[in-house]
């Protein structure tokens, strides 16, 4: 496939100002009639004007209203020589929305028709420029089936409707903002409406609807709640007014990805909408009410400023990642919602960072774009805004972004454009700070305090780590808020923000007659990987002591990586495990004794490091020790801390179920006792959790139970899920949530449950989040998926295999957990590797899979 660089955009040579579109809708044929109004782009040379397809044939063309034949068929692409300046093209095409397995396009999904376009779906409905420069004014036309469709939606306002008299009927929709064609949408079918308003800040009255199959109504409420929030706190953060009389919200069971911001109608995964207690937890109302606002958000940064090319992207999915992040912290608790951002960038991006698909936040090139929706251009991306936020401060930093939507609304911007908007409106130098945009890697930051006289002296170095074509680095500014607390009083006396910017710095504080301890990188100011070289002693202080919710977090995890690091790579005696356990024992107990905590902050404090962050940590990790060594330190804390785990437990399990912090926050402590019991006490455990499955009144509580149940070996796991299972029958998104457990268990023979699951009757390739919910939980299980004969290389690679034809861009999800070869041990890469070349070696690979292959084996 080729290879599409950033360095060769050229701007567009045809314009499209306006597209008219009527569609004929059926499930297995619609006709798609498009007229478009092509202007050539004055800038450019004599060009034909080219439009895109993929899978689709042109049945008719005219040129201004006239039958034409002064086209070709260059690969996929219509090309027609044109001999002015302005033309109106018509095309018909006719497409098979039952037979679109790729769920790209224009799709049907349990008898509805829906579209998704983003990046490049346009051109599988009918042939478009369709690149993110080209902007039109769209006015659609929808006729069909009145019973099979009754509700018929596209972008913008509804301007007329009527009956055909025969059966079918139709609507008009107009949108009055040039949009690029990734955000066209439509959607057909039998659908009911919650409905409310909103008012904006200048007055203006919207009409809301969250539209979904009938008998799901009753869960749309916490949806249209953080809608409505995500409207006034957009105002009120960035002074972002919604700009249609309508705001159509539809959710859809089969879809790749979370959602999406089509404008004026955005098209959701249903996961992402419906929510009740019985049905959604903790978990899955945050999911809700950040991705409900990611979507609303992007209706300027994404939809009034869009990106000029899919390098870009970063601009408004990194952007709207930090915008959608700032609404969940002040709709919840901030704190915890920054553990848990940085907690997903560790997880998620991090590896990416540091293996074979490492690419900068702005990418220079790729085969096929799908591919770079990744965890680095959106969290990352949000993290490199957030630092200029950081730089700036929050009043200088919204003065930036004020200049940015001022400069560019309506036009297809870049990062730079971006980047100039902060450096002018918040009066910063970014020039240095560009080399975030440019080069990948998680930067490796050492830091030492040394102190002499009443001076503490901080010294940092930092490296970029070299990655694939990207082998030497320069420094990059750095921002690192600090503090030196007394080690007596564990007070300090304000926080500085020190910009490292050089390959080594040093940066003196005096005032500290005695050595401070070091509190740095406090708020995760910067998406580092730091080494602070700081006793245990000093960790356990920062632990109980730093005022920073992050930092103290993060004192526990150092405390507790540097411990597990060296139990996993054998440089640990046993005087030094046994010291280590005593110490983060100690600071455990701290955590679970402090009644200044919240139960919120409590149970992020006592989740253990992930098993993929620790492999992270280790040159070449063996899954199975790292599983071993994290599991066994659970054990000695469940023991040691028995007595207090028994009675969090007792006491969150009499706190009744609401949606308020305290009440949720026992639900979270709850079930973390639950884990570490699991480990220490499993008959307890077992016990335990079998009884909170039974009293549980709210999905969080019982998916706790069932967790921690379907990691042990008790006859209740067994007789748990078959309730679990006859209980949501009916329900996708539970059934899900059945299959996830499983596969992500700890139980010793996860691999032959998944390998039992794969021929389950509930299961389907044909749905993504039946196939995430199975497959993703697996990969992510490192006990299971690393089995030392290769055979979880094998399931996933068989999945990528049959998955592939029919939905490439979800099948290549799948290959970055083979693709971490290099990171693990010499026996498993090899096994990972062949499974790697095997899939490689398959006969007509789609794009989508075969760059991902290509690029984790090279
Ligand atoms: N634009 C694709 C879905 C999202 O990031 O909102
Ligand atoms: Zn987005």
């Amino acid at each position: 496939p080729p290879v599409i660089r950033r360095a060769d955009y050229r701007p567009p040579a045809w314009l499209v100002p306006e597209v008219a579109l009527d569609f004929a809708l059926g499930l297995d044929a619609t006709t798609v009639r498009a007229e478009l109004t092509v202007r050539r782009n004055p800038a450019i040379d004599r060009a034909p004007l080219r439009l895109a397809g993929d899978g689709i044939a042109a049945r008719a063309v005219t040129v201004d209203g006239l039958p034409s034949n002064a086209w070709r068929m260059d690969g996929a692409d219509l090309v027609i020589d044109l001999p002015g300046a302005e033309h109106r093209i018509g095309i018909e095409t006719a497409i098979n929305p039952a037979a679109n397995s790729q769920l790209m396009g224009l799709y049907a999904s349990g008898g509805m028709l829906c579209t998704q376009c983003e990046a490049e779906g346009f051109r599988r409905i009918t042939f478009h420029p369709d690149r993110p420069d080209v902007l039109s004014v769209y006015r659609v036309r929808l006729s069909g089936d009145k019973a099979r469709f009754p509700v018929l939606l596209a972008n913008g306002n509804c301007i007329a409707t009527g009956d055909h008299g025969d059966g079918t009927h139709w609507a008009e929709w107009h949108d009055p903002w040039p949009k690029p064609s990734y955000l066209f949408a439509l959607v057909a079918g039998d659908l009911v409406a919650t409905r409310d308003r909103f008012t904006t800040m200048s007055g203006r009255a919207v009409e809301l609807a969250i539209w979904v199959r009938p008998g799901d109504e009753g869960r749309t409420a916490h949806a249209m709640r953080s809608l409505i929030q995500s409207m006034r706190w957009d105002e009120e953060a960035f002074g972002r007014e919604y700009d249609l009389d309508l705001f159509n919200i539809v959710a859809v069971s089969d879809f790749n990805m979370g959602a999406m911001e089509n404008k004026g109608l955005n098209v959701f995964n249903t996961r992402y909408v419906l929510a009740d207690p019985e049905t959604a937890t903790d978990g899955d109302y945050d999911a809700v009410e950040g991705v409900i606002g990611h979507e609303y958000f992007h209706n300027w940064s994404g939809n009034r400023v869009t990106c000029r090319d899919w390098f870009q992207l970063s601009l408004k999915e990194g952007f709207t990642v930090l915008r959608d992040q700032l609404f969940s912290a002040a709709m919840g608790s901030e704190p915890v919602k920054r553990i848990e951002d940085v907690r997903v960038l560790r997880a998620a991006q991090f590896p990416e960072d540091s293996g074979p698909l490492a690419h900068p936040i702005r990418p220079d090139s790729y085969q096929e774009i799908s591919n770079f929706y990744t965890a680095t251009v959106y969290n990352k991306g949000a993290e490199v805004i957030r630092m200029m936020r950081t730089l700036a401060g929050p009043e200088r930093f919204r003065a930036g972004c004020d200049l940015y939507f001022a400069r560019h609304d309506g036009e297809a911007a870049t990062c730079e454009d971006f980047i100039r908007a902060i450096e002018e409106g918040a009066g910063l130098d970014l020039t240095q700070f560009r080399l975030w945009y440019s080069q990948a890697g998680t930067p490796r930051v050492t830091a030492r305090l040394d102190h002499a006289g009443d001076t503490a002296t901080l010294h940092l170095a930092q490296q970029v780590p070299a990655t694939p074509d990207q082998p030497s680095k320069q420094p990059m500014p750095i921002p690192l808020r600090i503090a030196l607390l007394d080690r007596a009083t564990g007070r300090h006396a304000g926080e500085h923000l020190v910009v490292l910017d050089t390959a080594e710095a040093r940066f003196d504080f005096p005032g500290h007659a005695q050595p401070p301890v070091l509190s740095i990188n406090r708020g995760f100011s910067a998406p580092v990987a730091l080494d602070a070289g700081q006793s245990d002693a000093d960790l356990v202080f920062l632990a109980a002591h730093d005022d920073d919710p992050f930092a103290r977090y993060e004192a526990l995890q150092r405390l507790i990586v540097g411990h597990l690091t060296g139990a996993i790579d054998g440089t640990l005696d046993a005087a030094g495990r046994q010291a280590g356990r005593e110490a983060i024992g100690g600071a455990l107990a701290a955590v679970l004794d402090d009644p200044a905590l919240d139960d919120l902050m409590r149970g992020e404090l006592l989740i253990l490091p992930a098993e993929s962050y620790l492999a992270e940590q280790v040159a070449a990790a063996d899954p199975v020790s790292i599983r071993r060594e994290r599991e066994a330190l659970k054990a000695w804390l469940a023991d040691r801390l028995a007595d207090r785990f028994l009675a969090l437990h007792d006491r969150a399990i009499l706190v009744p179920y609401s949606l308020d912090a305290a009440a949720r926050g026992a639900r979270k402590v709850k079930t973390q006792a639950l884990v570490y019991l699991a480990a220490g006490r499993p008959e307890e455990a077992a016990r335990r959790a079998a009884a909170q499955y039974d009293a549980a009144d709210n999905m969080t509580d019982r998916q706790g139970a069932m967790m921690v149940l379907c990691g042990l070996d008790t006859p209740l796991r067994a007789q748990k899920l078959a309730d679990f299972h006859a209980r949501y029958a009916a329900d996708a998104l539970v059934i899900d949530k059945w299959f996830s457990l499983q596969a992500g268990s700890l139980h010793p023979a996860a691999l032959d449950h998944v390998r039992a699951l794969a021929g389950h009757p509930d299961m389907t390739l044909t749905n993504p989040n039946r196939v995430r919910s199975l497959y993703m939980a697996f990969a992510a299980n490192a006990g299971a998926f690393h089995a030392a004969d290769g055979s979880g290389y094998r399931i996933i690679a068989d999945l990528i295999l049959a998955l592939d034809p029919l939905n490439a861009q979800t099948a290549a999800r799948f290959v970055p957990p083979l693709g971490r070869w290099r990171r693990i041990d010499p026996g498993r890469a090899a096994l990972m590797r062949a499974e790697l070349e095997r899939i490689l070696a398959a006969p007509r690979l789609s794009r989508d899979t075969y760059e991902q292959v290509s690029r984790s084996l090279g």
